[in-house]
C-alpha cells in the first residue's frame, strides 16, 4: 500500500466515529480484497519513516493487506479442522500460542507481509511474544456467563492496555490483530482510542460487566477515557491491524450471524525483558525468534 494511501487512511479513521460508521456496513477505508492483491510488499512499506510516523502518533495502522486468496481459504480451511475437532468452545479463547504446535499457525506468524510492518516499527531483530485465536462466535446462542438478573452476556474485550499485564520493560509490545473473518463492527471489530498510547499506564481494575473476554478480566474505567474519540478497525479477511502495547483498545460482543475470528499475534524487540512480579509471575515459554539476531537472551531460560 503506498504510504499516502495509508497515512490518509488514519487520518480518515480518525474522523469516523461509531456513529458514522453505523450508516457504513463497509466504509471508504476498507479496500477490495482483489484491489489490495495488487500491491507489493515494496509499494506496502515504501517509506519506513512514514509508516513509523503514523503508527507513533496514533498508536496504530489499520486495514493492512497480509492474506492472499489461497493463503486465507488455507488459514479459514485449518481453523475449522481445529473448531471441529476442540469445538467452539475451546477455539473461542484457548488456542494460545499454537505456533509452537502446528505449522501453519508459525507460517502464520512468519508472514512476510506481516513482518515487513513489524521490523518497519520494532527494527530487524524481533521476538515473537505469544499468539492467540480470538473468535466471537454469533450470539445465536447465549454464552455460558450470566449476570445477576439471570441474562446471558455475550462475550467482549473490555476497554485496556496490553502492557499492564505484559510484565514486559526495555522495548515496546506490538500486536498484530490478523483478520480471518471480516471484522466489522457488527460482529465486534477492534475499537481503538487513537493517540492513547502516549498518556503512559493507567488504571486497571477487576471488569464489573460479566462476559470480558481477558484471561484477567482486566478493564480501565470508563471514567478515564475519552471513549467518544474511539475508532472502528474494520477488517477484511486477509487484513490486518497493528497497535502498540499502551493503546487504549476494546471490542463489543459479536451481535451479529457471522463469525468474528481474529488471530492476535504480539512481537517485542530482543532488547525488551520479562519483569518479574512475584504477584502474578509469567512465563514466556513460547517465545521465538521471529526475525534478525537475538544479541541479548532475555527469553531464553
Ligand atoms: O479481539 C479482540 O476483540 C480484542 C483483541 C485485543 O484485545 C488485543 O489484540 O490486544
Amino acid at each position: 500500500m503506498a504510504q499516502k494511501n495509508l497515512a490518509s487512511l488514519i487520518v480518515r479513521e480518525r474522523r469516523l466515529n461509531s456513529r458514522h460508521l453505523l450508516h457504513h456496513k463497509h466504509p471508504l477505508n476498507i479496500r477490495s480484497r482483489k484491489h489490495q492483491q495488487e500491491k507489493s510488499p515494496i509499494e506496502m512499506t515504501s517509506s519506513t519513516n512514514k509508516l513509523q510516523e503514523v503508527y507513533n502518533q496514533q498508536g496504530f495502522l489499520a486495514a493492512l493487506p497480509v492474506l492472499n486468496e489461497t493463503q486465507l481459504r488455507e488459514a479459514k480451511r485449518t481453523f475449522s479442522e481445529l473448531e471441529k475437532e476442540l469445538g467452539e468452545e475451546y477455539t473461542q479463547y484457548s488456542l494460545h500460542n499454537v505456533h509452537i504446535q502446528y505449522p501453519w499457525v508459525w507460517d502464520l506468524t512468519q508472514h512476510p507481509q506481516i513482518l515487513q510492518v513489524v521490523k518497519a516499527i520494532l527494527g530487524p531483530d524481533v521476538i515473537l511474544l505469544d499468539s492467540r485465536f480470538i473468535c466471537k462466535y454469533p450470539t445465536l446462542k447465549p454464552d455460558i456467563q450470566k449476570n445477576e438478573g439471570g441474562n446471558y452476556e455475550h462475550p467482549y474485550v473490555a476497554w485496556h492496555q496490553d502492557m499492564r499485564y505484559w510484565g514486559i520493560a526495555g522495548g515496546p509490545v506490538l500486536s498484530v490483530w490478523l483478520a480471518l473473518d471480516d471484522s466489522l463492527q457488527e460482529n465486534g471489530a477492534l475499537q481503538v482510542i487513537p493517540g492513547s498510547h502516549c498518556a503512559g499506564m493507567l488504571t486497571h481494575r477487576q471488569a464489573i460487566r460479566p462476559g470480558n473476554m481477558l484471561s484477567v478480566n482486566q478493564e480501565i474505567p470508563e471514567e478515564l477515557l475519552q471513549t467518544d474519540e474511539a475508532v472502528f478497525c474494520p477488517l477484511l479477511a486477509g487484513q490486518m491491524s497493528i497497535h502498540d502495547g499502551l493503546l487504549v483498545h476494546a471490542s463489543d460482543a459479536n451481535t451479529s450471524q457471522r463469525r468474528r475470528c481474529g488471530f492476535v499475534i504480539r512481537y517485542v524487540p530482543t532488547c525488551a525483558y520479562p519483569t518479574h512480579d512475584p504477584d502474578r509471575p509469567r512465563k514466556f515459554a513460547a517465545t521465538m525468534l521471529a526475525c534478525g539476531t537475538d544479541r541479548f537472551n532475555h527469553f531464553t531460560t
